[in-house]
């Protein structure tokens, strides 16, 4: 298939063509000879939790048929999809218990390459959690508040931390259908324990207790990522960087991070400014040391330290393509298997470091929190020896590299939204109750080779903030994005309706707000709250003019978000759809039932255009709803 068809980043095209003509198989390829896709896999029918399968229901059979064990296909469908809920929410809380552990570490004195970077976040965080300062020092407190919230994941009653963050009348609706979370382990295994043979064939009760996880996930596990990530490495503030496969440099050891745990990559920042390693780099024949990312490791070293990054999700392999990479190092989630052969086309070499996810005939370096800068130096060291088997013929890096300004959370737009230090969400209420701003939609999540790579993400938040939606961004949507240039403050002119235009220009912001990695997706849920605490534009997050989307979704991590986001009170547009559509009441309960209950519901759109139309649709009716002037440039 042709690069174009592929993707429509021409960086992306360029390094697809150079790895045709070199031959180096990538996620492009293998998708292609996957096809036909599995049906049954697809519609989610396949069962094989127990040896008696593996049974699949027939889709086009006249009489309702069951599994050996009598399981039908709607107890088959939520079983998959409660699994699908409790793995994502698994690999964020685990994500939050690696940061916590580090917290403590430093707090006994271990990990000593750590410190508090931010006193401040860890004062509001001691207090919200009721822990005392009777005059300790903050080493102290911070080994406090790593304890309170370790015991958030053993815990067997709730309600798990920061759940109270949430609106008074969300809570309500969890307790009404029974989805409070108790203690994020707990909610999680419970899950393959209803999901084994012969536990719950309930599809309904299965959902809930996915909803249960996925609610602990986004107010609990993920937003304890990001508080800790925010102690430990300082608050994100507005700060520019670029974007996209030009940031590689020629004359430059490069060494690109991928993954999503930030520990060891703030460990490499440090590292790759230390003046004895980057002499040792020039003596090795390069320039300097350029450290880049992809995907979310690369999202928390950007919002904090302006570093670039070099793609998204599907960009991976490419960036290895270019033939100028020296190191890439990897930590957890969105690593792709295929990496090691494509490295081993090139002078590349991939290092793991997580216990957790070794690639087999990949080199091994385990990150400890206790040893961390000098097993970031070994790391860097390695990229910095291996410059020199650069081949220069097999060079080829793409020209497009794009501005971005990142840094943007639930606290700081705070300021930005009132003008200079004025720590408000009042002006964000006014424009959208004097219809300036329509509404806010949160557009986030993966790429996928089922589409064609960015398309839908750019075409769908073109498409809103030229009808005057705010759009806040995470994870790869976010980089899709700033590839186009949508996450600078000019961008406002270019492509924005008249009146969020307005808005951009008196506070001096991009239209498209950069809100972090996919565990800051629970800032999203922080800043709709804030939203609401505000007051005038609803009472419940789900009476806001708000709606979510995750346009070219790839993990079961974007489902648990997905849930969570739903299970808040927020429509939202959800493709390619999670393995439901064998179901017609699994379905139907999630799209339609979910609304009445939570608020919030799934749309499974494909269309980008069409999804943005819905979004708007959405937000338009709750205006209505809450008798909001018209809009203002309509
Ligand atoms: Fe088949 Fe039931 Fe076993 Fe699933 S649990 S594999 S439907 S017998
Ligand atoms: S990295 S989960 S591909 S957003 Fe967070 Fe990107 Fe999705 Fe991974």
């Amino acid at each position: 298939m042709k690069s174009e068809k592929r993707s429509i980043d021409p960086a992306s095209r360029a390094a697809l063509d150079k790895a045709e003509k070199e031959q180096v198989t990538t996620i492009w390829d293998r998708y292609q000879s996957m096809q036909p896709g599995c049906g049954f896999g697809e519609l989610g029918i396949c069962c094989s939790n127990c040896l008696m399968g593996p049974c699949r229901i027939d889709p086009f059979s006249k009489e309702e048929q069951c599994g050996t064990c009598g399981a039908d296909v709607d107890t088959i469908v939520a079983r998959n999809l409660a699994r699908a809920i409790a793995s994502g929410a698994a690999a964020h809380a685990d994500h939050a218990r690696e940061l916590v552990l580090i917290l403590k570490s430093m707090s006994e004195g271990e990990a000593k390459d750590f410190s508090i970077a931010s006193p401040e976040r860890l004062h509001f965080l001691a207090e919200e959690l009721g822990i005392k300062k009777d005059g300790q020092e903050d080493m102290a407190l911070a080994g406090q508040v790593a304890d309170v919230l370790l015991h958030q994941f053993g815990r067997q009653e709730g309600p798990v931390s920061f759940l109270h963050r949430a609106p008074a009348g969300q809570h309500r609706k969890w307790e009404s259908l029974g989805v409070n979370p108790r203690g994020i382990d707990r909610d999680i295994v419970e899950i393959l324990h209803r999901t084994h043979e012969g536990v719950d064939s309930d599809y309904r009760n299965i959902i809930s207790s996915g909803l249960r996880a996925a609610l602990a996930d986004g107010w609990s596990g993920s937003m304890m990522a990001s508080e800790i990530s925010d102690i430990l490495f300082g608050m994100p503030g507005p700060i520019r960087s670029e974007v996209n496969l030009g940031v590689l440099k020629e004359d430059e050891v490069n060494l690109v991070v991928h993954g999503h745990d930030p520990a060891l990559s703030e460990m490499l920042v440090r590292a790759a400014r230390e003046k004895e390693l980057i002499e040792l780099a020039k003596s090795n024949g390069a320039r300097g040391i350029n450290l880049t990312g992809i995907c979310c490791t690369a999202n928390e070293i950007l919002m904090r330290q302006g570093l670039p990054i070099a793609g998204n999700f599907m960009q991976q392999e490419l960036a290895l393509v270019t033939g100028a990479v020296e190191l890439m190092v990897v930590d957890v989630q969105c690593i792709i298997p295929g990496l090691a052969g494509v490295a081993q086309c090139y002078h590349t070499n991939v290092i793991t470091t997580s216990p957790k996810a070794k690639i087999p005939g990949v080199e091994h370096i385990m990150f400890e929190e206790k040893k961390a800068l000098e097993i970031a130096r070994k790391i860097l060291i390695n990229a910095i020896e291996n410059f020199p088997k650069r081949r220069k013929d097999r060079v080829m890096i793409p020209k497009e590299k794009v501005g971005i300004v990142a840094g943007f959370t639930s606290n700081n737009v705070f300021h930005h939204l009132g003008g200079t230090f004025r720590s408000s969400y009042r002006p964000l209420n006014d424009a959208i109750m004097a219809g300036r701003i329509r509404g806010v939609a949160g557009v986030i999540g993966c790429t996928t080779p089922k589409v064609q790579h960015d398309y839908n993400h750019i075409t769908m938040v073109k498409e809103l903030i030229k009808n005057d939606v705010l759009v806040v961004q995470t994870g790869c949507s976010a980089i899709a994005c700033a590839k186009i240039g949508l996450l600078q403050p000019e961008a406002a002119l270019k492509y924005a309706g008249k009146g969020l235009q307005e808005v951009c220009e008196a506070v001096g912001i991009p239209p498209v707000l950069h809100f972090g990695s996919c565990v800051d997706n629970s800032r999203i849920l922080l800043a709709c709250t804030e939203m609401v605490r505000e007051g005038g534009i609803g009472n419940d997050i789900s009476e806001l003019p708000v709606a979510g989307a995750a346009p070219e979704a790839m993990s079961e991590k974007s489902v648990a978000i997905g849930f969570y986001v739903v299970g808040s009170g927020i429509y939202t547009v959800f493709s390619p759809q999670p393995a439901v559509l064998g179901s017609t009441r699994v379905t139907s309960f999630i799209t339609k039932e979910l609304q009445d209950a939570v608020g919030g519901g799934f749309a499974f759109e494909p269309d980008p255009l069409r999804g943005a139309r819905l979004m708007i649709d959405h937000m338009d009716k709750k205006r209505k709803e809450l008798s909001l002037k018209p809009m203002m440039y309509a």
